[in-house]
């Protein structure tokens, strides 16, 4: 596969040059710089493509050209969002830019209450507790019907922490789970928002109504109108899975297990519309077997994120080794199965300074230069054994 890395833009306290050093084929970004819902300009995405090309890389794949909020709901304005998506990928497409990653979660892209759980080693790592975001939900948002929506063991948990619970910890699971994890992502909160609950709770309402089904209908009809510009340019479109893969706060989610995937990828059976198989974030579900998930899925996968979660019997998931089993067959998989195909590490720990760094939430320099060292290490094994 290309080894590629996630990379933020010019801002990036990580730079280009940094990442040749350490082996780095390919760059994954996005046009930061542009809200959500504008058309991307050629001339802004001949600037960036340019840019990593003089640093002797080439600009693998967009992650994210996002999906606004409007088209995952079925607002009044979607098709206009849409035609405005359509052109932005043309853009791309004359560009050579063919990769996109995107994602149809309503309202928050992913999930964690913890950035900074600490290791026995002194690492430490994103750690999402089950209890806290239950919390989050019933305590901080106040979600009406809220406490329906989680088992006794958790609601127990959460009965445990509220007895605890100081204005600071509540600050920081806002931080964490509203603010820090979704500033960087081209989402719907900037890390500047001063009233970033109020913002969520009006997200959330727009989705009143709206359930698993209408969410289905709305990406068929969202990936349905925009597969002709993806004939025409060679685009493939890679949805990343649902992280955490489950139902959260009242909203549907619809890329979540193999069945969901299926049901996707029959839906729209145009080979551009594919997957980014995010083991990370489909292993953070208990009810996935992933290792069967990349085998299967293989043939639609257009690029992967190789990173794995380890669920604990109490709901809690913590980021594992890049070294884990289940990685090496997954990764087995794709290098004999899609061997050009960009792959990038993420949610690594936080080690020897990164902590100091303000890095965006997953993406510290040491720690996902040790994780790229091991994947590569990985795939230059199989490569070597299938000679
Ligand atoms: C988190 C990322 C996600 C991903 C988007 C793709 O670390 O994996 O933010 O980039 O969901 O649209």
């Amino acid at each position: 596969m290309e080894k590629t890395w996630r990379w933020f833009g010019p801002n990036d306290k990580i730079t280009l040059d940094m990442l040749r050093q350490i082996g780095v084929e390919g760059i994954v970004t996005s046009l930061h710089h542009i809200p959500n819902g504008e058309i991307w300009p050629e001339e802004e995405i001949k600037k960036m493509k340019d840019l990593i090309e003089a640093h002797g890389m080439r600009w693998s794949v967009v992650e994210s050209l996002p999906v606004s909020e409007s088209i995952k709901f079925a607002g009044p304005d979607r098709d206009e969002l849409i035609e405005k998506y359509k052109i932005s990928l043309a853009n791309l497409g004359k560009q050579g830019v063919r990769t996109i990653c995107y994602n149809f979660m309503p309202v928050l892209d992913w999930a964690r209450t913890d950035l900074e759980y600490p290791n026995p080693d002194g690492t430490s790592n994103l750690y999402f507790n089950r209890a806290e975001f239950a919390y989050f939900d019933i305590h901080i948002l106040k979600r009406e019907g809220a406490e329906k929506d989680w088992d006794a063991e958790t609601l127990a948990r959460v009965d445990e922490l509220k007895k605890g619970m100081t204005r600071e910890g509540e600050h920081r699971l806002v931080d964490n789970i509203i603010v820090k994890t979704q500033g960087f992502v081209n989402g719907n909160i900037s890390e500047d928002d001063q009233t970033p609950v109020d913002t969520f709770r009006r997200l959330l309402d727009l989705y009143k109504g709206i359930d698993k089904d209408s969410l289905r209908a709305n990406m068929k009809y969202f990936l349905e109108a925009i597969m002709p510009v993806c004939d025409q340019y060679g685009i493939d479109m890679c949805v990343h899975p649902d992280d955490p893969p489950m139902q959260i706060l009242g909203l549907p989610r619809i890329v979540t297990c193999a069945d969901d995937i299926r049901w996707m990828l029959n839906a729209v059976p145009n080979p551009h519309n594919g997957l980014t198989f995010c083991a990370g974030s489909l292993s953070a579900g208990a009810h996935n077997d992933v290792v069967a998930m990349a085998r299967e899925f293989a043939p639609r996968t257009h690029f992967v994120h190789a990173r794995i979660c380890n669920v604990m019997p109490n709901g809690d998931f913590k980021e594992s080794s890049h070294l884990d089993p289940r990685l090496i067959e997954i990764v087995r998989t794709f290098e004999t199965e899609r061997p050009g195909a960009p792959m990038r590490v993420d949610h690594a720990p936080l080690m020897l300074g990164d902590e100091k760094m303000k890095y965006n939430a997953g993406y510290s320099f040491h720690g996902r230069m040790l994780a790229l060292g091991m994947v590569s290490g990985i795939m230059a094994t199989i490569n070597t054994e299938s000679k």
